[in-house]
């Protein structure tokens, strides 16, 4: 079953509250001009979806601009919702299994384009099979059919055959066109409840394994990519761009970079990047033994770029349920799913991971963390600091320090741990970084 031994510090998580400064969160949410059925939450996985078992998505390659943590405005090429604004990254799909799902592909771009759709299997292009593309002499010019530049179009098919999580990307020149932002995530979910399974509601499990369980309100998307900003430019003017040279400047979470990363879904000062990547969680109850008793929350990790990115939450270990669109099990499903503090996600990987967090040692103003506080002076307070160092209570803080807690609850850094990332361009701090907040039992009011 689902369960961690491991420790987690409690003390450094409730140092780490104090070390952040960043002032703009949980603003005021508007939606973009996506075709969305329903108005995204907050915070958490934002689907397009289509009906059940026919789903259908026009994506329309544009370019546009996205908004960086040190003020710079980057040219992108992105896949946009029908015929929505730009957007980076594109639409999350989300699809059930069995489901027949249909992707037409719109292609503004001076050039051909496609999608590639990694894990799915006999992929068709107007109706025959996808194929590699190669010019008169044998040269390899795309990994499948595409839609040609300046307004071609070419449609997609495949059956969703297998619940997980995947990227989609571009298949003609990758390295110009997703390092461009032609990419997205697509979620396929289970159709029936797992055999042995306890809730009855399929979209709970994240793959066919009864084990798989997670609740649904604790869902999070970590979608990591990178940026050369000559090569975008480059593109931008319709220059060359010499691979040999290729050296990103900036690493993203969820098409932002942090702290932009933890405002809401949909903020409004990010018009082409409306997803965020802050992770809500409640305190997990746990037995006596300290082995968690509720439902786990789940991370899907994806990865746009061309390094490996050993991404973190801290607080706890995750454990390691899905790779690539598949459950961890063998020939006769034993479970091989693993505990594991960094997710190594590797170029074009996708990792799902079950996740909690809880309070192991039961820190309280009755049970008080064992270290001594050092003096005011050799403190730095941040703005979300609640003046306590324990879950759900809030006490007076220094003269002069406001604070954005709301209810005492806790906010843990999960970053990628490749620290030279966590940059735009040299301002340190920023980039792929984002927050799991934890909030009181009793939530937040
Ligand atoms: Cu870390």
């Amino acid at each position: 079953m689902r369960k961690s031994n491991l420790k987690w510090i409690g003390l450094g998580l409730v140092l780490l509250i104090g070390l952040v400064v960043f002032s703009a969160f949980r603003a005021s949410q508007t939606q973009t001009a996506e075709a969305q059925t329903t108005t995204p939450p907050a915070v958490g996985i934002v689907c397009t979806t289509d009906a059940s078992p026919s789903p259908t998505f026009t994506l329309t390659t544009k370019t546009g601009y996205i908004n960086l943590p040190d003020g710079n405005v980057m040219f992108m090429w992105g896949y946009s919702n029908g015929s929505a604004g730009f957007q980076h990254p594109g639409p999350v799909l989300c699809v059930n299994e069995g489901d027949t799902v249909t992707v037409i592909l719109h292609n503004t771009l001076a050039e051909p384009a496609s999608i590639t759709f990694p894990g799915q299997e006999n992929v068709l292009a107007n109706g025959t099979p996808a194929q590699p593309q190669f010019d008169g002499g044998g040269k390899l010019t795309s990994l499948t059919n595409v839609a040609s530049k300046n307004g071609g179009s070419i449609t997609y098919s495949f059956v969703a055959s297998n619940p997980g999580t995947y990227l989609y990307q571009s298949g003609t020149n990758p390295r110009k066109q997703v390092s461009m932002g032609l990419f997205g995530a697509l979620i396929v979910r289970p159709s029936s409840v797992p055999v042995g399974g306890v809730s009855s509601i399929p979209s709970e499990y994240a793959n066919n394994r009864a084990d798989s369980q997670f609740n649904p309100v604790e869902e999070f998307m970590v979608l990591l990519s990178e940026i050369d900003p000559y090569q975008h430019q480059a593109a931008e003017v319709g220059a060359p761009f010499n691979l040999n040279n290729y050296q990103p400047r900036y690493w993203l979470v969820n098409g932002r970079g942090f702290p932009d990363s933890i405002a809401d879904n949909g903020a409004s000062w990010l018009p082409t990047q409306p997803y965020g990547a802050l992770a809500l969680v409640k305190e997990a109850k746990v037995d006596g033994a300290n082995n968690p008793i509720s439902m786990p929350g789940m991370a899907r990790y994806l990865s746009a770029g061309v390094e490996d990115y050993p991404f973190h939450p801290h607080g706890n270990n995750g454990l390691v349920i899905g790779r690539d669109g598949y459950p961890l099990e063998g020939p006769a499903a034993e479970d091989l799913s693993f505990e594991k503090f960094a997710i190594n996600i590797g170029p074009g990987q996708t990792w799902d991971v079950i996740f909690q967090w809880y309070d192991a040692e039961h820190y309280s103003a009755a049970n008080p963390v064992p270290v001594t506080i050092p003096s005011i002076v050799n403190q730095e307070v941040g703005v979300f600091y609640s003046g306590s160092p324990y879950l759900g209570s809030q006490e007076a803080l220094p003269a002069g320090v406001a604070t954005l807690n709301q209810c005492g609850e806790y906010y843990i850094i999960s970053h990628n741990h490749a620290l030279f990332t966590l940059s735009s361009w040299g301002v340190n701090m920023t980039g792929p970084i984002t927050y799991m907040r934890i909030d009181p039992p009793n939530g937040c009011p």
